[in-house]
């Protein structure tokens, strides 16, 4: 007869994970000493996510009470990369192409219900902040950190997404993964903005997948480095020689209509903050303000656009009166960077027309 272990890996194998291993849910002491550490040395760039209760992200059984067991899963995204479209654009990171989490989710939940079908308590946690998803992954013998830190199943390279449950059930616990990026340190100079600053390590304030997710202004150092991303980052997953060898080996899933590798950055300047959470909703946005969604395009728009084309330019005419002090800052950023320095200060000098816009006058 299949023990319990083997009915719950098999119903989340054939719910749609590609891995599936078990931790004992002891804290994760570890990891609770780098979430406290960071954070006081800054490293966290002002984040709350797990950064916010650290104790309670490093301990199953603030979860559920006697906790025994991480039924931890992996799920690829790796996918082929639409073509870009003709038009400005910017790009989206790819975890983000479809909504990845779901499927997770829901493949998780079908292998709680078993447990709970034996009598089990079982919370599924999915990017959440009340669990470190990599440690638990690391735990569960999934796969190892990678000097990118992000965790890599062995033989298939680091395009995943994790989740966990967490189980009163007592379960076989895997034996995790030895250290496998051995003399390889490729991601380390593969990052733009020298935000991997040792083995392991991310300082948020310099990684660009948070500085897009962070409130405030861009930062002006980070700008043109950001180049034409507008959600996420992957160039240090995009450097690892075990993610091209997966791509060489088995050729990723070819890009469908569901796909979002690439948004409109005029269009995305354009539209009304309805339609940018309507679009948008699944990312992170900072306290779910389009304002911050306007600022990352009007980087992206200056990084790349056509300060000649009149499409662009009116894209900034309107940002440069726009009633956000930070929308006008960036887009004075951008016009200058396009070579549009006259947009500005055809904007300073003119007065302003509509009352409303009055809030504009204290200059970008
Ligand atoms: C906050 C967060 C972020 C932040 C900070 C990321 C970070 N590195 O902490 C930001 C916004 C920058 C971010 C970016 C990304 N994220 Co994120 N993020 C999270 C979140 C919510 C919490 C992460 C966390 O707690 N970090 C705490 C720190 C302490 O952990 P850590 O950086 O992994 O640190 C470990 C290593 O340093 C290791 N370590 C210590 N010493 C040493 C020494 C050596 C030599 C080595 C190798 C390792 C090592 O131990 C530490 C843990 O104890 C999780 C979801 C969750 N609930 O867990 C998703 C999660 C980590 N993110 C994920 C993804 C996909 C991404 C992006 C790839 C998205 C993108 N393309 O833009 C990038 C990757 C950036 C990167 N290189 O890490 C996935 C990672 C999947 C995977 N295979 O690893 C997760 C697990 C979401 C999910 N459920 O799938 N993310
Ligand atoms: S996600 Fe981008 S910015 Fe962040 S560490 Fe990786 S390469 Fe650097
Ligand atoms: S690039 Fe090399 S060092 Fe970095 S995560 Fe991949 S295998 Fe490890």
């Amino acid at each position: 007869m299949d023990s319990l272990w083997d009915a719950v890996r098999r119903a989340a194998l054939d719910a749609g994970l590609d891995a599936v291993g078990v931790a004992p849910a002891e804290p994760f002491a570890d990891a609770r000493r780098h979430l406290t550490e960071r954070k006081a040395a800054g490293l966290h760039g002002g984040m709350h996510f797990t950064y916010g209760n650290p104790e309670r992200a490093t301990d199953p059984s603030a979860t559920v009470a006697g906790a025994r067991s991480l039924v931890v899963g992996a799920r690829s995204y790796r996918a082929a990369a639409p073509a870009p479209p003709p038009e400005l654009a910017g790009r989206v990171a790819r975890y983000s192409w479809q909504d990845n989490y779901e499927p997770v989710r829901r493949a998780l939940d079908v292998a709680a219900r078993v447990l709970r079908e034996h009598g089990h308590t079982a919370v599924v946690l999915v990017d959440d902040n009340r669990l470190v998803d990599r440690e638990a992954a690391v735990r569960a013998g999934l796969g190892w950190y990678g000097k990118n830190a992000n965790v890599l199943l062995e033989g298939h390279g680091s395009w995943f997404v994790l989740g966990s449950i967490v189980t009163d059930a007592d379960l076989p616990s895997a034996v995790p993964l030895p250290d496998g990026c051995g003399a390889c340190a490729r991601c380390m100079p593969a990052c733009p903005t020298g935000a991997l600053v040792a083995p392991g390590v991310l300082d948020a304030r310099r990684c660009l997948a948070h500085l897009l997710q962070a409130p405030g202004d861009f930062p002006v150092e980070f700008r043109l480095a950001l180049g034409d991303r507008l959600y996420g980052c992957d160039d240090c997953q995009e450097a690892c020689p075990p993610n091209r060898l997966e791509d060489r080996r088995r050729p990723p899933r070819a890009a469908d209509d569901g796909d979002e590798a690439w948004v409109p950055v005029l269009d995305l300047l354009a539209a009304s903050d309805e339609e940018l959470l309507a679009r948008h909703g699944r990312w992170y946005i900072p306290r779910r303000q389009p304002r911050y969604l306007r600022r990352n395009a009007l980087v992206v728009l200056g990084n790349v656009g056509d300060g000649t084309d009149p499409d662009v330019e009116a894209a900034l005419r309107r940002a440069l009166a726009d009633c956000d002090p930070m929308l006008r800052s960036h887009a004075a950023w951008a016009a200058e960077r396009l070579g549009r320095s006259d947009l500005v200060a055809a904007f300073l000098a003119q007065e302003c027309a509509d009352p409303a816009h009055s809030c504009a006058k204290n200059g970008p």
